[in-house]
């Protein structure tokens, strides 16, 4: 009889590993067969910390393992492309951090991999699944925004204030050429798109990088370490910054609407702010991550609302993504487990249409940040590559 079960592996041990590998343990289908870190210490401290068994400091350890089906990629940005390709190669269905890849050639190639192979994968724009940014969707779906005019928004955060402030997202060799605009900024516009359902045509970008130089700790930095980094002794070395602190992107979203958003790591107070407004030709709708579970609701000639997250009021597709009841917070780390659940239900049931981003999208996004850098290059409008 077909197992039910699928176990998995988790590669990468930072930020993002430990937060795949809580939403992973939550779905109750899915077993965590090994960790994989930079080090087996490193692989280690993590998998004992939540009972996995298995620690490897080589992810090619597991791709010959048939009890794996599954690997996430968690590790920095410049290892994605030859993690999902050797694990694709080797039959695992892969799900990787954003952004997919270093450039659209090796996301496109990731892509093509994966059709060809008809193996699951996934792209974590998590972020689409808060409650509340399904019921945006829906309503857009339902004609209660009317025609989109003009989508706006931010995605700020202030863990890289500081010059003593460091991650291997600073580093282009490792994150690619873009910081902001790729880490969070991509989170953004796949968000706008999928929740219009339209496509960014064009952009004019304008980036700067506020501290050309930082202190790079010589001991490793956590994603988020802020303070804890500045205190932690070992000392710095000045170090010369190659990607973005801060981008402003004007942009034609299908063929009538407009909109503007900016992204930045150094704007104090903003911990993870991620705002969306959406004015449509009926009503208007805005979220801001860092109130998850309420839904603005403008509108012309009557009363504003603003909607609390309630299953039993959302529409029906939105209620799917909320597990808790109205007044039970679901928060980022749900949104996780929501794309896990559907990731892994797809592997069990290979007839299930993929309800999640996917390489494919991971390439869209890509394609955006190609024309926002050289908008950027170029002082001017740039179209985006089509699909
Ligand atoms: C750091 O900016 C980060 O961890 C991103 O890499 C994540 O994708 C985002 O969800 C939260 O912030």
């Amino acid at each position: 009889m077909e197992t039910r079960r699928v176990r998995t592996a988790i590669v990468g041990t930072g930020f993002m590993g430990r937060v795949h590998l809580e939403a992973v343990r939550r779905l109750g289908f899915v077993d965590v067969g090994a960790v994989v870190g930079s080090s087996v210490d490193k692989a280690r401290s993590l998998a004992g910390a939540f009972g996995v068994d298995r620690a490897e400091g080589d992810y090619r350890a597991l791709l010959a393992d048939p009890d794996i089906r599954a690997v996430h990629i968690c590790t920095p940005n410049s290892r994605h492309f030859a993690m999902a390709s050797a694990a694709l190669e080797a039959g695992k269905h892969v799900l990787c951090e954003k952004p997919l890849a270093m450039t659209s050639v090796e996301a496109a190639a990731l892509a093509r991999l994966a059709s060809a192979k008809a193996i699951r994968n996934a792209t974590c724009y998590n972020l689409r699944y808060y409650p509340m940014v399904q019921q945006m969707r829906r309503m857009r779906e339902g004609g209660d925004l009317g025609e989109i005019l003009i989508a706006q928004g931010t995605y700020s955060q202030d863990w890289l204030l500081y010059d003593t402030d460091w991650n291997w997202r600073v580093e282009a060799k490792e994150a690619g050429p873009l910081r902001a605009m790729g880490d969070i900024g991509s989170h953004w516009c796949d968000m706008v798109e999928h929740v219009t359902g339209q496509r960014i045509m064009s952009v004019c970008t304008d980036l700067a990088t506020f501290h050309k130089t930082r202190k790079r700790p010589k001991r490793s930095a956590e994603t988020f370490a802020g303070q804890s980094q500045n205190a932690v002794g070992g000392g710095f070395s000045d170090a010369v910054v190659d990607t973005e602190d801060f981008g402003a992107v004007l942009f034609h979203l299908g063929d009538r609407a407009r909109g503007a958003l900016t992204v930045s790591q150094v704007s104090a107070g903003c911990k993870n702010r991620l705002t969306l407004e959406i004015y449509g030709t009926r009503a208007s709708a805005a979220w801001n991550q860092e109130r998850p579970e309420e839904l603005w609701i403008g509108h012309r000639d009557g009363r504003n609302e603003v909607v609390i997250k309630d299953p039993a009021l959302l529409a029906p597709g939105a209620a799917a993504y909320a597990d808790l009841p109205g007044g039970h917070t679901e928060g980022y780390a749900d949104t996780f487990k929501q794309l896990f659940r559907r990731f892994y239900q797809s592997i069990l049931d290979s007839h299930a249409a993929p309800e999640y981003p996917q390489f494919t999208d991971g390439l869209r996004q890509m394609r955006l940040l190609d024309a926002a850098l050289a908008s950027h290059q170029r002082r001017g409008w740039v179209d985006v590559a089509a699909d």
